[in-house]
Order: structure tokens, then sequence, then C-alpha cells
């Protein structure tokens, strides 16, 4: 593999993604190392995984890789793009993912550390999601990813502004479980992993399925959800998205 470095040892599995020279932005490939790496996990019986960066950069993930969106008037977040497939990898995987987060986390990587079960971090960790820079129309599976871990007002700061939450208000707002020391984190998260691993791993998996259907039995109407399909598609065929997208490619700010 690549793109991530994989270990698995003591019934922890750890995956770390190498990609620093595109700030581990998640590209289709790199995706596509960690889900089946989650998947030896799993035939390995490991009871916990832990999900970080290889390197001890300012950035733990960049995000969806804005090279591999569309540009053109396409669904930007389809259901088999391969960030959704790894979100559902991540909530789907019968043991706890711990995210160990030093550096910033950007757009889909920040939905896709609220996609694991729990977060710890230090004080070089940030949050931001990101869509409104790119006049991108997130999905509804990714507002309710935020919207069943935070109050309503945060959740629409976050999606307004595009702004880093810092990591003592990340603690403070539940995004994250615990903020440590930068020297502190890799003990914190390895003593939980081997806390996990001493516990029954039926009665865990359980758990964690039953948690991950009831916190997304929303109900839902097809007419409701073609009306909110119908408000992404207005924004994925307008001039913001592709102003967005070309405009980040072209390494200058939107004009919207
Ligand atoms: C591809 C990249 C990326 C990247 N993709 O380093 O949430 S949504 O809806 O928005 C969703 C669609 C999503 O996740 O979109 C992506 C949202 N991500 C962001 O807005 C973060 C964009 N990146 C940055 O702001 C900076 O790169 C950070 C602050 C992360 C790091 O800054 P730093 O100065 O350390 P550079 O910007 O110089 O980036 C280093 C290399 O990584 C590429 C970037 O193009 C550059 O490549 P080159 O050296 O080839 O020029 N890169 C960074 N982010 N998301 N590629």
């Amino acid at each position: 593999m690549a793109l991530v470095k994989t270990s698995l040892a003591d019934s922890i599995g750890t995956i770390a993604f190498d990609r620093d020279d595109k700030r581990n932005a998640l590209s289709a490939e790199l995706i596509a190392e960690t889900i089946s790496a989650l998947d030896e996990f799993k035939s390995g019986q490991a009871r916990v995984v832990v999900l970080r960066s290889a390197s001890s950069g300012k950035v733990w993930s960049a995000g969806h890789d804005v090279g591999e969106l569309p540009v053109a008037d396409v669904d930007p977040l389809p259901y088999s793009d391969p960030l959704e497939q790894l979100l559902r990898a991540v909530k789907a995987f019968p043991a706890p993912v711990i995210a160990m987060v030093h550096g910033s986390v950007w757009g889909g990587a920040c939905d896709l550390v609220m996609a694991c079960d729990l977060v710890y971090a230090d004080e070089t960790a940030g949050f931001a999601i990101t869509p409104a820079k790119l006049g991108l129309p997130y999905n509804v599976g990714g507002f309710l990813n935020f919207m069943s871990r935070l109050p309503l007002n945060v959740v629409k700061e976050m999606f307004f502004s595009a702004d880093l939450i810092t990591a003592e208000r990340a603690e403070r707002v539940g995004i994250v479980n615990v903020m440590v020391p930068a020297t502190e984190l890799e003990d914190t998260v390895y003593r939980m992993a081997r806390t996990i691993t001493t516990r029954s791993s039926a009665a865990i998996a359980a758990a964690k399925e039953s948690i991950r259907v009831l916190s997304e039995a929303v109900p839902i109407d097809p007419a409701t959800f073609e009306y909110l399909h119908g408000l992404r598609r207005d924004v994925y065929f307008g001039r913001d998205y592709h102003e967005g997208t070309q405009a980040f490619l072209d390494k200058r700010s939107p004009n919207f």
C-alpha cells in the first residue's frame, strides 16, 4: 500500500494516511487502500481500529481530493462517491474506530472524523466543513452526521462559515471526546484502545450497530427527499459550484 501505512498488533489495527505531499487529501486510491485495510482488519479480528496521519505535520487530512470532484453539472457527492463509501465502511465496521487527530481536518475528512466512534485530538487539531468554500451542495447523510452529534447552531456555524473550529472549542461542543497535549495523544488513544480490547467484542459490535441504526432512523418521505435533492441539484448545476471548484484548481479565491 502506497498511500496508507497499516499495522495490526494485540487486536489493535492502525491505519495511517501517508500522502503528506497532498496533505492526506482523500483520493479514490487512498480511500480504496483504507477500505481494504478495514476489510483485512475485519478478517484479522481487530477489536478496535485507530485512524491517524502517518506524519506529525500541520494537517491530518485536507478532505476530499478536489481534483477528483466533477467540475461540470454532476452530483459531486453521490452515494457511490469513494468518500461516501469510506464513511459507510467506518460506520459498519464491527468494532470501534478511533480518530486520532493531530493537525487540521478539512471538508470530507471532518465528516470522516465525525463518522468515527471516538475522537481524540491534541491542541494542534482544528475542524472545518467546507462546501460553502466550493459552492458545493453537501448531502443529506452528511448533514445528518453532524446534526446527530452537534447542536444545530454549531452545525450551521460550521457549514455557513467553513471556518476552522479550534481543538479547545471542538472538545467543548462535542466534536472531540477528549483533547490532550500532543505529547500525550498517542498514549491516550492506545490506552483506550487496549481497554476496549479487554471488553466483550460481541457486546460492543451489537452496541455500535444498534447506535448507528437508531441514530440514522430519521423518517423522511419520498417527496421530502426529492425536495432536498432538488435543492442540491440547483446548487451543483449553478454558477457557484463551477466557480468554487475551478478557483480551487486555479489556486485563487472564488468570486461568489
Ligand atoms: C487535492 C489538495 C487538497 C485537496 N484536494 O499546503 O467538504 S466539502 O464539501 O468541501 C468536500 C468536497 C471537501 O472535502 O473538499 C475539500 C475541502 N478541503 C479544503 O478546503 C482544504 C484545502 N486545502 C488547504 O486549505 C491547504 O492545502 C491546507 C490548509 C490543508 C494545507 O496548506 P499547506 O500550505 O500546508 P498546500 O496548500 O501548499 O497544499 C499542498 C499540496 O496539497 C494539495 C495542494 O494542491 C498542494 O498540491 P501541489 O503541491 O501539487 O500544488 N492539496 C491540498 N488540499 N483537498 N489536493
